[in-house]
């Protein structure tokens, strides 16, 4: 029996012709800048946001640290919103390495933080305040149900930074979701921003790796971080080859993973037991409370996990069901009986 694992698209397994390019990979020392495949795949996430330059990264995490790092000094402050994965799940990295001061501002459920919010926390100058250096959006936001951010917002944020001299970055983990599912380019989200991280190894399907953009300039300074934190790579080419079939094979297939996602949360919508406003789904992340008082919600997931469906629980009765690259339309349908079955035993 196939184990359907809705946890995450983290757990994405590369294709073949991914495994193929890495076993061909042309290699050299990338912390000298001579692995050809990593300046090839740097090339081509620089020119997909539209960005002078592009430094490949281990993770999401790592990508995110090194922006903070590069873009605030010790005791700089950094505003983004309280349900951000930079916030939440990133270990308190810019802070514990880099001793940035982060403002956790509410997120709307659409994964916006109001600007009128943003305009309200930026101090004025005095010593008494933190310099407040850099503005963080996350798109697509996760915890808001994988929301796609427009890049109308995203141009109005960018505004308010440059009217207080702040830079804006923007955790683009799943950037390209939020691009299939708005019908835009990736780039048209980016282009406000001044620099923006997004990962080959969640809807993308590689094993590792993710790509901090911007200037020229700021990657040369985030090259020195990445350094600092430990991220020099070397043979990284064997990585990055996976990274450059998953830009040019990859994107566009994200549309089914948008289109399973609106099927599994019409079915979970219709499970008594289970909340969830299926016009909350726009990408492949379906958010969803367990309501039953019948069972607790381990006793849930370990019932599923026993007829091969895995899902997380993030937050006290709150499930995530991601869908990626490997889950298909039958295994949703599948998915979807087990979760009725379950819940009406
Ligand atoms: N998110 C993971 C978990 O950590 C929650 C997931 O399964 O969704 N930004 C965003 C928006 C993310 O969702 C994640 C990972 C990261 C950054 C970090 O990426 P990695 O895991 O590569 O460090």
């Amino acid at each position: 029996m196939k184990t359907i694992d809705l946890r995450s698209d983290t757990v994405t397994l590369p294709s073949p012709a991914m495994r193929e390019a890495m076993y061909r990979a042309e290699l050299g020392d990338d912390v000298f800048g001579e692995d050809p495949t990593v300046n090839r795949l740097q090339e081509m996430a620089a020119e997909r946001m539209g960005k002078e330059a592009a430094l490949f990264v281990a993770s999401g995490t790592m990508g995110n640290l090194v922006a903070l790092l590069t873009h605030c000094g010790r005791g700089d402050g950094a505003i983004m919103g309280n349900l951000s994965h930079t916030f939440l799940n990133e270990a308190g990295g810019s802070a514990a390495l880099g001793g940035v001061y982060l403002l956790a501002v509410p997120n709307q459920p659409d994964g916006t933080i109001d600007p009128a919010v943003i305009e309200r926390v930026i101090p004025v100058e005095d010593i008494h305040h933190p310099r407040v250096r850099l503005i963080c959006l996350e798109n697509t936001h996760n915890y808001c149900n994988g929301a796609p951010l427009t890049a109308q917002y995203t141009a109005e944020v960018a505004a308010l930074a440059r009217r207080h001299g702040m830079a804006l970055h923007l955790d683009g983990a799943r950037i390209f979701n939020a691009a299939i599912a708005l019908g835009v380019e990736a780039r048209e989200l980016a282009a406000p921003v001044d620099s923006v991280m997004f990962c080959l190894s969640k809807g993308l399907s590689c094993p590792v790796g993710s790509l901090l953009c911007g200037s020229a300039e700021f990657i040369e300074r985030a090259r020195r971080m990445r350094k600092m934190v430990g991220g020099g790579m070397r043979q990284a080419g064997v990585l990055a080859a996976a990274g450059i079939v998953a830009l040019e094979q990859m994107v566009d297939r994200l549309e089914e993973d948008h289109e399973n996602a609106r099927i599994l949360a019409q079915g979970i919508a219709e499970i008594p037991g289970l909340g969830l406003d299926p016009k909350t789904v726009r990408t492949n992340i379906v958010f969803f409370d367990f309501l039953d008082r019948r069972m607790t919600v381990e006793q849930f997931i370990a019932a599923l996990q026993k007829e091969g469906v895995l899902i997380l629980a993030l937050g006290p009765n709150r499930l995530r069901a991601v869908t990626h690259y490997g889950i298909e339309r039958a295994d949703i349908e599948r998915a979807l009986q087990v979760m009725r079955r379950v819940m009406t035993a």
